[in-house]
C-alpha cells in the first residue's frame, strides 16, 4: 500500500455536491481507501480564463493501484460526474488531480508527480498542511527532487 494525495476541485453545477459525490466515488473504487478529507474551502480561480470560485479539497489515501491505474481510476470518476475536457484551465464540474504517490517522482506524458503546480497553489497547499501537517517542512526538497528529474 502507497500513501498518496488528491487534489479535488469544482467551480460549475452544484460544487459541494459534486466534490462529495467523487469522495463517495473515489471511497468505493477497489484499491483505495481513504484516510483523510480536509476542509472544503472556497477559492478563488488562480490562472485561465475568468471564471467562478471554486471550492477545493485534498484528501489522504492509500492504495494499491498502480499510479496509471490510479490515474485511470480517477479520470473514470471525473466523466462519471460529467466533466467534459473544454479549455485547458477553464471551468470545470470536478478535477482530481494526483498530488503525490508515495516518495515517487513521476514524469511522463500522463502523469507528473509532485504536481508541477501544487508548490505555488495556495488552493493545494492549504488543505494538503491541513491533512498532512508534518509535510509542510519537506516541500522545499519535493520540489527540488522534482526539478532535477526534469532536467530544468
Ligand atoms: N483555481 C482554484 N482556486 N482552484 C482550482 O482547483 C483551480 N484549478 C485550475 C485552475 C484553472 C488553474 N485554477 C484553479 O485548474
Amino acid at each position: 500500500m502507497v500513501t498518496a494525495f488528491i487534489a479535488i476541485g469544482s467551480n460549475l453545477g452544484n460544487k459541494s455536491r459534486n466534490i462529495k459525490k467523487s469522495i463517495e466515488e473515489i471511497k468505493t473504487t477497489k484499491g483505495i481507501v481513504i484516510e483523510k478529507v480536509s476542509s472544503i474551502i472556497k477559492t478563488k480561480p488562480a490562472g485561465g480564463p475568468s471564471q467562478p470560485d471554486y471550492l477545493n479539497c485534498v484528501i489522504k489515501i492509500n492504495t494499491s493501484l498502480s499510479p496509471s491505474d490510479l490515474l485511470d481510476e480517477l479520470q473514470i470518476i471525473e466523466k462519471r460526474l460529467g466533466r467534459k475536457r473544454l479549455l485547458r484551465f477553464g471551468p470545470r464540474t470536478i478535477d482530481l488531480d494526483i498530488l503525490l504517490y508515495g516518495d515517487m517522482v513521476i514524469d511522463n506524458r500522463r502523469l507528473k508527480v509532485p504536481h508541477p503546480r501544487m508548490f505555488n497553489r495556495e488552493f493545494v497547499l492549504a488543505p494538503l498542511f491541513e491533512i498532512e501537517p508534518k509535510i509542510k517542512p519537506l516541500i522545499p526538497r519535493l520540489r527540488k527532487r522534482l526539478i532535477s528529474k526534469r532536467g530544468r
